[in-house]
C-alpha cells in the first residue's frame, strides 16, 4: 500500500486528499494515516494540510521495494523486488531466490554488497549507498549457449538509461563494461544454471557507480562514478534503476523476437568504444592482436587480423586495450 500511496502522490502536482487516497486504495482513513506515518519514519517528507490533503515534498535516497515500485512503469520486470540493506552479492542471492522459485523478472537490490563479484573471481567494490548493485532473475526459453548475449542486452539498457542524464555520453566496452570518459562506471556479470539443453535460470548482475567513492587500488585509475563525471547534479539511484529496467525490457524483447542482436546491432555499434580500434584477445590458445570490427548477430566481437575476421565469444576470451584501458 505504501508504494501505491507514493505513486499517487507522485502523479499529482497538487495535494491529494485523504478521502481520495482511501477511495483509490479501498482502505480506511486510519490505514492511510498509519502508512503516512510509516513513510515519514522511513525518511519521506510529506506535507499534510487541513482540508487539502497530502503532498510529497522529498523522498529519501533509498532503493527500497516501496520506493522502486512507486516509480515503476515496466510491464514485467521488477514486479517482484527483493531489497536488502546488506547482502553478500545480489547475484548470489538471486541464485538462491531462483532456486527457491523466484519468478522471471524478479529484481534483487542491495545498499551494500560485502562480497560483490566480477568475472572469473574478480571482486566488485560495492560500498554502502554509493551505487546501484542489483541483479535480474530471468527464466527465458533460450539455449544455454545464448545466455551470454543477455550481457549485451544489459549493456544497451545501461547506456540508454545513463544517456538520459544531462551531459552523459556513455560507451560500451565489449562485452560487459559501460564507460564514461573512458573509465568504467558499470560492470555486468551474467551467470546461469542450466542443463545441457535447458536453462533453469539466468542471473544478470549490474553494478553502477553513482556517488564518488574510494575505489580499490587495482582499479583506482580506471574506475569512475556518474556524479564524478557529470558534475554536482544529484542523481536519483531509484529513478536510474527504473530507467535501466525499462530499457532492459525493450532490448530484451528485441532480442527474444529474433534470438539474436540483429534488431539493435547498429545501435550497439554507436556506443561501442572498441569499434575499429586495436584490441588484444586473451585467447586461452594464445593471445593475439587485431582490429575490432563490431559485433555479429550473435553478439560476438569480430576481430580482424591480416584481412581475416574471427568471431570472439565472450565466454572464452577477454579483450583488453593494448595502450591503456580502452584504446
Ligand atoms: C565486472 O567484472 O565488471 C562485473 C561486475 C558485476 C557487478 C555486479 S554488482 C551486482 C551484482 N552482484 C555481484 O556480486 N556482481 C554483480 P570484471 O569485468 O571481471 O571486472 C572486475 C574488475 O573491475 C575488478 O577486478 C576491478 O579491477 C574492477 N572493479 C572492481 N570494483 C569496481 C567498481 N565498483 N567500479 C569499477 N571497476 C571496479
Amino acid at each position: 500500500m505504501k508504494a501505491q500511496i507514493l505513486k499517487l502522490l507522485r502523479q499529482s502536482a497538487d495535494s491529494v486528499s485523504g478521502q481520495e487516497l482511501c477511495r483509490q486504495l479501498g482502505v480506511s482513513r486510519t490505514a492511510v494515516w498509519k502508512a503516512m506515518n510509516q513513510l515519514r519514519e522511513s525518511g519521506y517528507e510529506i506535507e499534510a494540510v487541513q482540508n487539502k490533503g497530502y503532498r510529497l515534498l522529498k523522498a529519501p535516497d533509498v532503493l527500497s521495494a516501496d520506493e522502486l515500485a512507486s516509480l515503476c512503469c515496466t510491464r514485467w520486470l521488477g514486479k517482484q523486488i527483493y531489497s536488502y540493506p546488506t547482502i553478500d552479492s545480489t547475484n548470489t542471492e538471486g541464485k538462491r531466490l531462483a532456486e527457491e522459485g523466484a519468478e522471471h523478472g524478479s529484481v534483487v537490490v542491495a545498499e551494500v554488497q560485502t562480497a560483490g563479484r566480477g568475472r572469473r573471481g574478480h571482486q566488485w567494490s560495492s560500498p554502502k549507498g554509493a551505487g546501484i548493485w542489483f541483479s535480474l532473475i530471468l527464466k527465458p526459453e533460450l539455449l544455454p549457449g545464448d545466455a551470454a548475449t543477455l550481457t549485451l542486452v544489459a549493456a544497451m539498457a545501461v547506456v540508454k538509461a545513463i544517456g538520459r542524464l544531462p551531459g552523459a555520453q556513455p560507451q560500451i566496452k565489449w562485452p560487459n563494461d559501460v564507460l564514461l570518459s573512458q573509465k568504467k562506471v558499470c560492470g555486468i556479470l551474467t551467470e546461469m544454471s542450466a542443463q545441457i539443453d535447458y536453462i533453469n535460470y539466468i542471473v544478470t548482475g549490474i553494478g553502477i557507480n553513482v556517488r564518488p567513492q574510494a575505489f580499490p587500488e587495482d582499479c583506482a585509475g580506471t574506475a569512475t562514478a556518474l556524479e564524478q563525471e557529470l558534475g554536482a547534479l544529484p542523481i536519483s539511484r531509484a529513478a536510474l534503476l527504473q530507467a535501466v529496467l525499462e530499457e532492459f525490457e525493450r532490448y530484451y524483447q528485441q532480442y527474444m523476437q529474433t534470438l539474436d542482436v540483429s534488431l539493435f546491432r547498429q545501435e550497439y555499434h554507436q556506443y561501442l568504444i572498441n569499434l575499429d580500434k586495436q584490441v588484444r584477445v586473451l585467447d586461452p590458445k594464445g593471445a593475439y592482436e587485431g582490429i575490432a570490427r563490431g559485433i555479429n548477430e550473435k553478439g560476438e566481437l569480430l576481430v580482424e587480423r591480416e584481412g581475416i575476421r574471427t568471431a570472439v565469444n565472450s565466454g572464452e576470451v577477454s579483450v583488453r586495450g593494448i595502450y591503456g584501458y580502452v584504446s
